[in-house]
């Protein structure tokens, strides 16, 4: 394998500071093993503040670290899988900018990730050492439940498939079609890779609610993971 390198993507609607301290953390912890910061922004959704400070982090704070891309397809999985599409780098990181993916547990994804660079490592809130901070009472039991069913289905021992937190080897989520483009996205980048008997490898990570802006994602669109799950158990064949 060629060397060692991340690209990071962060699709971005309304954050600010999030953002910003999520890159800073990110380039202080791993700038050597970084190629690229991926931006993936909606022309019709990201906030003019957001589109602001990107612009400063681009051009003034980290040239030659940032790359920014208008998402081609509509909602979170559109915006990733443009990162995808983009991605330079021999290893791939999903994750957020509004500091619900810890950025501080980037840089142990990429050291398990050098050591095991045909596997994914995925952050889990659910074994020892993960949390859950003020996380919506219904929709943490839900999650619960929601993960066991999984576990079942697809015989697994995996416990937090819906968490968009991980690192890819980049040829692995270039080869596979990707079919969802809301929030389901997030278990669609677990299940197929699961079912393709890909090694995955699960970190403690500790989820915090954000401070700034809102979730894309609403309650009732939850229940969709239930259809994106079956569909993938049932019917999903890498050609
Ligand atoms: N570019 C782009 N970014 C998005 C889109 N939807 C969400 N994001 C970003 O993706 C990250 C995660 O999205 P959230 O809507 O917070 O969803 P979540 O935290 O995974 O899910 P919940 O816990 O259910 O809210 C955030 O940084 C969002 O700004 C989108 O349609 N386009
Ligand atoms: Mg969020």
């Amino acid at each position: 394998m060629s060397k060692f390198k991340v690209s990071v993507i962060l699709p971005v609607i309304n954050e600010t500071f999030s953002l910003e301290k999520t890159v800073e953390i990110i380039i202080k912890n791993s700038k050597e093993d970084i190629s690229e910061i991926i931006i993936v922004v909606s022309k019709e959704k990201t906030n003019d503040d957001s589109l602001k400070l990107i612009n400063h982090l681009k051009t003034t704070k980290y040239p030659n670290l940032i790359n920014t891309y208008f998402q081609t397809l509509p909602f979170i999985g559109g915006a990733i899988q443009k990162g995808f599409e983009m991605s330079t780098g021999t290893h791939i990181i999903m994750m957020a900018s509004d500091l619900e993916t810890d950025p501080n547990d980037v840089k142990i994804l990429i050291n398990l990730s050098k050591l095991n660079p045909c596997s994914i490592i995925t952050a889990n809130r659910w074994i020892k050492g993960g949390s859950f901070k003020k996380y919506n009472i219904i929709k943490f039991y839900f999650n619960f439940l929601f993960q066991l069913m999984l576990r079942c289905i697809f015989l697994t021992k995996l416990s937090d498939m819906t968490y968009g937190f991980r690192i890819f080897p980049a040829n692995l989520v270039k080869e596979i079609k990707w079919q969802e483009l809301k929030h389901p996205f997030l278990l669609e980048t677990i299940l197929k890779p699961l079912l393709m008997k890909v090694n995955i490898i699960e970190i403690p990570s500790k989820w915090e609610a954000r401070l700034e802006g809102t979730s894309q994602n609403s309650f009732i669109e939850n229940f969709r993971y239930i259809k994106t799950a079956i569909n993938i158990r049932l019917f999903w064949k890498k050609k």
